[in-house]
């Protein structure tokens, strides 16, 4: 019997409290409005910018509806809807492309003026929620809510992919493989024989290794306080790998020694830090050096910093979605995917069933995964 126009009613982890594990509910879907679309998940991801909101660390309004990284079928699609069709296998997309606003217009942008990351509502552009749990509205999470079995999304949010694509595997482009990819080829655009440091090896951290090998960098030097990363990074391109605790001195100094005192061409923060942001900063070369923000700085953050740091040259940038026009890109990523250019397998540490959610965070929090993948 067709679900579409109805209410559906479905499982949910719901985030009601910071620092509290999610609990699963049952909870309301409403039918998509028009130029909406509601979304079967079939697998999501767990990103660490999940557990930077519950941890407190990433301020959103709560109750909640968490995930962003996720694969799924359109159930079903609100009035004006022509992109998708039911039946389409989908990524939902954290960043949106709506085709009309400035970012969207310009050649060089990809942050739509739609998305709900800068200042969070945590609700469908019209200003309303589609979940309801116990009779509470519950917010959507920057524009896509994968923790559910279904979801509902604007059309500016969602993109058809190739239906032969594994869901399971293919979920990790909707964030953690194309952010960090992204932020190496895209944003920073890494050329042939360059140098590159990355700070934080996880699932994001990892997909930057990836991006700056195939951009033919020569080194690629690959910076965590858990050596239990190094292996899987020296997999994936990292020429080589330093522990911070290692050293007496500060990182950057320990990269500028290894560097023959030159600084590293292109430096990535893929972990969510002020003070590593700085330090990665001061790791590139003084004059041409590049360096680029990746983790996502905990809201109530600022940075102070020596100017002469810039001043000389170098350049500071920030990376969402590793700068990719997601309506655009993600269907060629998947494309590539498909195409053997780059493989995901290994980012894939564990598969678990959605029900198991909190032990998947605990995984990540313990430094034992770099993702896993949960199914419905
Ligand atoms: P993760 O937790 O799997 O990886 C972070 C890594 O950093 C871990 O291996 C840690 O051991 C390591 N680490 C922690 N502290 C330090 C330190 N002081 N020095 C060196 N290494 C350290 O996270 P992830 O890969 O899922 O995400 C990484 C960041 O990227 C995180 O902040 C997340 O919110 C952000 C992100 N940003 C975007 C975006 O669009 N910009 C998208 C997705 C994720
Ligand atoms: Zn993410
Ligand atoms: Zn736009």
């Amino acid at each position: 019997m067709s679900t579409a126009g109805k209410v559906i009613k479905c499982k949910a982890a719901i985030c009601w409290e910071i620092k509290k594990p999610l609990v699963i509910e049952q909870i309301e879907v409403a039918p998509p409005k028009a130029h909406e679309v509601r979304i079967k998940i079939v697998a999501t991801g767990i990103c660490r910018s999940d557990d930077h909101v519950i941890s407190g660390a990433f301020t959103m309004p709560l109750p909640m509806v968490l995930g962003h990284e996720a694969a799924g079928v359109v159930e079903s699609v609100g009035e004006g809807v022509t992109c998708v069709k039911p039946g389409d296998h989908v990524i939902p997309l954290f960043v949106p492309q709506c085709g009309n606003c400035s970012s969207c217009r310009s050649t060089r942008g990809n942050l739509c003026s739609q998305n709900d990351l800068s200042e969070p509502r945590g609700l469908m552009p019209d200003g309303t929620s589609r979940f309801t749990c116990k009779g509470k509205n519950l917010h959507h999470f920057i524009s896509t809510s994968t923790f559910t079995e279904y979801t509902v999304v604007h059309e500016t949010s969602v993109v058809k992919i190739d239906a032969a694509a594994p869901l399971e595997k293919v979920c990790l482009i909707g964030c953690g493989f194309s952010t960090g990819y992204g932020s190496a080829v895209q944003t920073a655009q890494v050329e042939r024989g360059s140098t590159c440091a990355v700070f934080g090896l996880g699932g994001v951290g990892l997909s930057a290794v990836m991006g700056c090998k195939a951009a033919g960098a020569s080194r690629i030097i690959g910076v965590d306080i858990n050596k239990n990363k190094f292996a899987k990074a020296k997999e994936m391109g990292a020429t080589e790998c330093v522990n911070p605790l290692d050293y007496k001195k500060p990182i950057n100094e320990v990269l500028f020694d290894l560097t023959g005192g030159e600084g590293v061409d292109y430096s990535f923060e893929v972990i969510g830090r002020t003070d590593t942001m700085t330090a990665a900063l001061a790791s590139c070369h003084m004059n041409y050096g590049t360096s680029v923000i990746v983790g996502v700085p905990p809201s109530a953050s600022e940075i102070s910093f020596h100017p002469m740091l810039l001043f000389t040259g170098r350049t500071w940038k920030g990376s969402v979605f590793g700068g990719w026009k997601s309506k655009d890109a993600v269907p060629k990523l998947v494309s590539d995917f498909m195409g053997k250019k780059f493989v995901l397998d290994p980012l894939i540490t564990h598969t678990l069933p959605f029900e198991k959610i909190n032990e998947g965070f605990e995984l990540l929090r313990s430094g034992k995964s770099i993702r896993t993948v949960l199914t419905f």
